[in-house]
């Protein structure tokens, strides 16, 4: 039985997580701390807080005495550690809670891990910090490179990138200086519930849905390697319960598509989801379905992200090899399952659509992209 603290577990993967952990682990302890901010969100958790086993912690990961407190208080023996500021556009316009939440914060979890499991009396010897990492460390690949190993060197493109690849070397560290039993997992891009609308497969969704224009970046042939957010959870729970301590662990999906491709794929479901419910047509008749178009008219191509990797890939084998993970969800079923998640739980995300929100969007790529609220 573990005590498990989860940071950043009101987010999306992380709570998507938490929801995987207790149902596979209902006798495990779990605790979420999380700063709640705009990304995180108690609605995510509402379905299990509340119940025996489970506790949720409203703070932050850079309080080192708070973290204390809470690995003494709940016996805490695994640490996973989700919480980051998570979006590359706002970290170039905004790097300093990148380095403050995913490196420093990083730091502080790392130091009261340490002090609680390494240096009291007795030590805990049976001990897990994990570091959720992220391909972006490994930079940008051209069409023909293969998928990158865990071997690969860092790389990082975006004041993003280059915070997750600070807090990873301060792991790796904390391991080999101090014995600390860490492992990282880097892993493609996810999708699925309780996704922000930021990113791009929810932001589509939801903009579709609003018969609002759906921003490519440049000409949309970036790739990116998609990965439903379950497969990610069981990649994870592999790697907490065989994986070796101060290995570092690719969780990829196998599933590459240009940006352009994968937005239309999410056009043709979408149009296919509205002629196959007439009651979609009264419920968002500004989308283009409900007239009998095609959402694809909605593509529009604007200025494209600055530093903007070309493509992500990862190689996966170690992780398959070692752990026997490999994605299980096919991208057409899941991305079907998340549009319909997205239309069978409207009231999530429309109280994210708040004004600050679209004034955000607005500023960055202009009035047609924002999201329509009521
Ligand atoms: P998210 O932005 O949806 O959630 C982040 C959560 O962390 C939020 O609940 C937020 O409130 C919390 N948080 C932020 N700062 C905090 C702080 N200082 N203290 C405590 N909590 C804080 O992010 P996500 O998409 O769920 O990503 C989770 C992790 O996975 C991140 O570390 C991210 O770098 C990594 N990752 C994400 C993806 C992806 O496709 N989303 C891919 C690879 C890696
Ligand atoms: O409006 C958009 N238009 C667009 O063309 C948005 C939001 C994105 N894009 C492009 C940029 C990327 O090539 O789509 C691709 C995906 O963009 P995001 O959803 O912003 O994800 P990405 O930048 O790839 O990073 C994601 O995966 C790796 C997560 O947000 C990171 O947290 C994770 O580490």
């Amino acid at each position: 039985m573990s005590n498990l603290l989860v940071t950043g577990g009101a987010g999306f993967i992380g709570s998507n997580f938490v929801h995987y952990w207790r149902e596979h682990h209902p006798r495990d302890v779990v605790v979420v701390l999380d700063k709640l901010t705009y990304a995180g969100n108690l609605d995510n958790l509402a379905s299990v807080n509340g119940e025996s086993g489970f506790h949720f912690v409203h703070g932050d990961i850079c309080d080192e005495r708070l973290v204390l407190g809470l690995l003494r208080e709940h016996s805490i023996n695994t640490i996973v550690n989700f919480a980051a500021e998570s979006h590359v556009d706002r970290s170039i316009s905004g790097p300093d809670e990148f380095v403050q939440t995913n490196v420093i914060g990083t730091h502080a979890l790392l130091k009261a891990a340490r002090a609680v499991w390494l240096e009291s009396d007795p030590p805990v010897h049976a001990h897990r910090f994990h570091q959720i990492s992220t391909d972006e460390v490994f930079g940008s690949l051209g069409d023909s490179d293969p998928p990158v190993a865990e071997t690969a060197r860092y790389a990082p493109s975006s004041p993003y990138a280059a915070s997750k690849a600070a807090a990873d070397h301060l792991v790796s560290a904390y391991h080999r200086t101090y014995g600390l039993q860490t492992t990282i997992s880097n892993c493609s891009n996810n999708f699925g519930p309780f996704h922000f609308p930021e990113k791009l497969i929810p932001l589509v969704i939801v903009n579709l849905l609003h018969g609002r224009a759906v921003p490519l970046y440049g000409d949309g042939r970036n790739v990116r390697d998609w990965l439903f957010v379950t497969d990610h959870c069981r990649g994870i729970e592999r790697i907490l319960q065989h994986g070796k301590s101060g290995s570092y662990y690719n969780i990829g999906g196998n599933n590459e598509w240009t940006n352009l491709d994968l937005v239309r794929k999410l056009c043709q479901l979408m149009d296919d989801a509205f002629a196959g419910d007439p009651l979609l047509c009264p419920r968002f008749p500004a989308s283009p379905a409900a007239a009998g178009g095609t959402c694809a008219s909605l593509i529009s191509f604007v200025r494209d992200r600055p530093g903007h990797d070309f493509r992500y890939a990862l190689d996966f084998s170690k992780c398959a090899a070692e752990l026997d993970y490999s994605p299980r969800e096919s991208i057409g079923v899941a991305l079907s399952r998340t549009i319909q998640w997205y239309l069978d739980n409207e009231q999530w995300w429309r109280r994210l659509i708040d004004a600050d929100y679209q004034a955000w969007v607005e500023q960055q790529y202009g009035a047609a992209t924002r999201l329509a609220s009521r």
